[in-house]
């Protein structure tokens, strides 16, 4: 690992990993690399054993129960499968202004083809009426699709009130917890969530190709048409797909390697205790954002409340592209981010901050608060000799 950097892109992927997470991808490499779930020999099942453990470990992170939990590569894919697994022509869909493009470009396609969508604005303050929900509601309404938290300012939506709403109307509530899983208390139970996409290699610590959908028990299987169709070690008398969970979302060799990293992050994030992380990413915001705001020339988008947003903080400096500003950070600090549109062009709309976009800093578990003073500092140079 490189000491000197400043690595603030935890929002696009979360580094560095807590050892466990590369030791188990190597342990599960030399001492159960067979495919699982396939043949009977012992390290098929020793490889099925512990894919078997790791989704324990997503189901107790969400407060779900393992086979509720189908992995898949990411949150887009996951998000897909809930999309065009349960949408048909004539349904209707709710979703919000804030949303990443893992769910917009699904949702434009699916317009095309039938699909009826609202989009309930957030204001640029972060403010989001669940009543505007309720009032978008249609005798067609099939479902509800939000994000927990912009990928853009770390803003929050309501989501156990969305799922009051969604649970009195009979309608499907699905979040998109890619910046949360991980970073924020989530219960499916209690915030009444009934499809959840995650990804593991963000707050969850960890590989990239793991993520997955956890399907709650109001998801009618039956309706639910998997998008991809295939092998599943299961059933394989049959030449239609099985019905039931994981497997009708699971087709295909898994990453077990990678889900045996995953496992390794989710223990340890669980053992640390997302309460404290969420304080320590939290804190460091703070300090982040209130050094931001005094600076002449810069500008931040979004909501500054904390108990409503997530450690995400986007800001433009007057008279730099944001793509200029990366590139200095990088080159002549060391410091690590992401800048431009974030795949969230909806996002950025909202926040007033489209076409350029912004300059986004994410926090993640390993930063110090030594690290966000001399991000500070960098930006406060980099304004300065532009003015
Ligand atoms: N969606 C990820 C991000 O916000 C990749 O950077």
């Amino acid at each position: 690992m490189n000491d000197s950097l400043i690595y603030l892109d935890n929002a696009a992927t979360s580094w560095p990993k807590p050892p466990a997470v590369g030791q188990a991808v190597l342990r599960f490499m030399e001492e159960a690399g067979a495919n699982p779930g396939r043949s009977a020999h012992r390290l098929s099942v020793e490889a099925a054993r512990r894919i078997y453990s790791a989704r324990e470990a997503a189901a107790e992170i969400f407060n779900a129960d393992p086979l509720q939990v189908a992995f898949t590569q990411n949150a887009t894919l996951a998000l897909n499968l809930a999309l065009y697994g349960l949408l048909r022509a004539g349904d209707h869909v709710i979703t919000s202004s804030i949303e990443h493009n893992s769910v917009m470009r699904p949702l434009r396609r699916m317009e095309k083809d039938g699909v009826e969508v609202s989009i309930i604005p957030c204001s640029p303050w972060g403010e989001f009426d669940p009543d505007d929900v309720r009032n978008a509601l249609q005798p067609n309404t099939r479902m509800i699709v939000l994000t927990r938290s912009s990928n853009v300012t770390g803003t929050v939506l309501p989501i156990r009130r969305i799922g009051e709403i969604a649970r009195r109307a009979g309608v499907l509530l699905l979040t998109d917890e890619a910046q949360t899983a991980g970073t924020f208390p989530i219960d499916m139970k209690a915030d009444l969530i009934d499809l959840l996409a995650f990804t593991g290699h963000k707050g969850l610590y960890g590989p990239p190709g793991t993520g997955g959908l956890v399907v709650g028990e109001r998801v009618n299987l039956k309706e639910l048409q998997p998008l991809i169709q295939g092998g599943t070690g299961s059933r394989s008398e049959y030449e239609e797909q099985p019905v039931f969970m994981p497997d009708c979302l699971e087709s295909g060799t898994p990453n077990g390697a990678g889900l045996a990293g995953l496992e390794a992050g989710i223990r340890w994030v669980l053992e640390k205790g997302i309460p404290t992380i969420r304080q320590h990413e939290m804190q460091l915001c703070s300090q982040l954002m209130d050094g931001i705001s005094a600076i002449e020339g810069v500008t931040m988008v979004g909501t500054r409340e904390v108990l409503l947003r997530t450690a995400v903080v986007s800001f433009t400096i007057d008279g730099l592209q944001p793509s200029e500003v990366g590139q200095r950070l990088d080159e002549e600090y060391g410091i690590l981010c992401r800048v431009g549109l974030h795949c969230a062009p909806a996002a950025h709309r909202t926040w007033g901050s489209f076409p350029a976009g912004t300059v986004r800093f994410s926090i993640g578990v390993f930063n110090t608060s030594a690290q966000i003073e001399s991000a500070l500092a960098a930006i406060r140079q980099i304004a300065k000799r532009n003015h």
